[in-house]
């Protein structure tokens, strides 16, 4: 497959954006490669600038839930471009695409909108703080919730990729205020909530984690999770940047049925334009400014082209049977991917809910940050080469997951199921 153009544009890129990229995964160094410049997209498929046409399980990163360029997006964005593209004032389409949300997340009376997933759980926590007057954010190892200060603390996706363990420039004096434990241990969460010595203001989470690979909570974990939290006062707050109107229209409280007092939401809600939103109980969203005094503002916030897309994107998800029809597709191939694991005699185990799956390179199961620690990834940069080399573009890392989209069809994911059987036994025998 020749790639030329794009490494002649990643050569140029290196030279004015830091490492090539404006977002480091996707700079492809954990699997040994560099990254594709992509061109244009259709359905499940995406195309690179030397025409090289690739099955896309990335789904930039998510979003893309009912595949690239879809007509009824494209269209909406087309029509409200026409008419101006931001005016740092109200527009009737935030109050449709509110309502929306409302209707759609249990746990959602009041949302505002912001302009990416990073911005809604920094401001998420910030209002957990300022309603509680408490200090301490309790994450778990694995999780990642972007890049605001407090984050950076054992954290998942880029930053495990790359193996950084924090990251200079967050001060000390923020991070204390962070305690970071494992996913699924019920004694250490146990431990961490009731330990009197901490002034808890919230617990953000992953529901699903999506950045250590996919990680499935134990649901007795997630009950025991939400039971503590309002036991002791704390803010319970759902990262569902990836699992919001993916999991289910509802997102992963509603897949579980556990409400937490506020939700973090990007991705699908822009139908692949820059958006975040954070929402929750209305007592607690009413102490954000303007009504309150905790402080959050942006002017591109609620953007019209970002508030149109992510209405067309909510009306196709309303249709009829649409996450049975893709949470299906999406289990009967992570089944036969599991066989093929299997049959292949290598150290793999696939991790699989609703319409995300990672095939993690280790022999243990993956239920934490240790253990999707423990998986081998330089198989698993073989393993994108691989696919790579076949027209198949997975994540470009072990601590990622694969997205299928209502595009792929039976001819995408047969592909998909073909190709992984060439390449586990091309492993294999080495
Ligand atoms: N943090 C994103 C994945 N969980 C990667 C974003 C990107 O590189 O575009």
């Amino acid at each position: 497959m020749n790639r030329a153009q794009s490494q002649q544009m990643f050569e140029k890129a290196c030279q004015v954006i830091p490492g090539g990229v404006n977002s480091p995964v996707r700079a492809c160094r954990s699997v040994g490669c560099e990254p594709l410049f992509i061109s244009s997209a259709q359905g499940a498929r995406v195309t690179d600038v030397d025409g090289n046409e690739y099955i896309d399980f990335v789904c930039s990163w998510g979003p893309m839930i009912g595949g690239h360029a879809h007509p009824d997006i494209v269209a909406a964005v087309e029509k409200t471009a026409a008419h101006g593209t931001s005016f740092g004032a109200p527009t009737p389409s935030e109050i449709s695409l509110a309502s929306m949300v409302v209707e759609a997340v249990p746990s959602i009376e009041k949302v505002r909108f912001v302009n990416s997933g990073t911005e809604a759980t920094m401001s998420a926590i910030r209002l957990a703080r300022g309603f509680t007057g408490k200090n301490v954010v309790v994450k778990f190892d694995g999780c990642y919730h972007g890049h605001a200060d407090s984050f950076l603390v054992k954290a998942g996706s880029g930053v495990a990729t790359l193996g950084i363990p924090g990251s200079p420039g967050v001060p000390e004096d923020i991070v204390k205020n962070t305690v970071s434990i494992a996913y699924n241990d019920m004694g250490m969460l146990e431990k961490t909530l009731l330990d009197d010595s901490l002034d808890i203001a919230c617990l953000i989470m992953e529901p699903v984690a999506g950045n250590m690979g996919c990680v499935v909570p134990e649901r007795a974990f997630l009950e025991r999770v939400r039971s503590l939290t309002r036991e002791r006062d704390i803010v319970l707050i759902f990262d569902e940047v990836i699992t919001g109107f993916r999991l289910a229209y509802g997102g992963a409280q509603e897949y579980f049925g556990i409400t937490p007092d506020l939700t973090c939401l990007g991705k699908i809600i822009g139908g692949g334009l820059p958006v975040g939103a954070y929402g929750g109980r209305a007592d607690i969203m009413d102490q954000i400014a303007p009504d309150g005094p905790v402080y959050q503002a942006g002017t591109l916030s609620g953007n019209p082209l970002a508030m149109a897309a992510g209405i067309a994107t909510l009306k196709m998800l309303q249709e009829p049977g649409f996450y049975e029809t893709l949470n299906g597709k999406a289990s009967d191939c992570a089944g036969r991917l599991k066989e093929i694991g299997v049959k292949s005699g290598l150290a793999v185990k696939l991790n699989h809910i609703g319409s995300l799956m990672t095939a993690f390179f280790t022999d243990q199961e993956v239920v934490d940050f240790d253990s999707a620690m423990s998986a081998d990834t330089d198989r698993y940069g073989e393993h994108f080469r691989n696919m790579l080399s076949q027209g198949i573009y997975l994540a470009p890392s072990q601590f990622e997951v694969a997205f299928i989209s209502s595009a792929h069809g039976p001819e995408e994911l047969k592909k998909l199921e073909k190709m992984t059987e060439w390449s586990f036994k091309k492993i294999a025998e080495k």
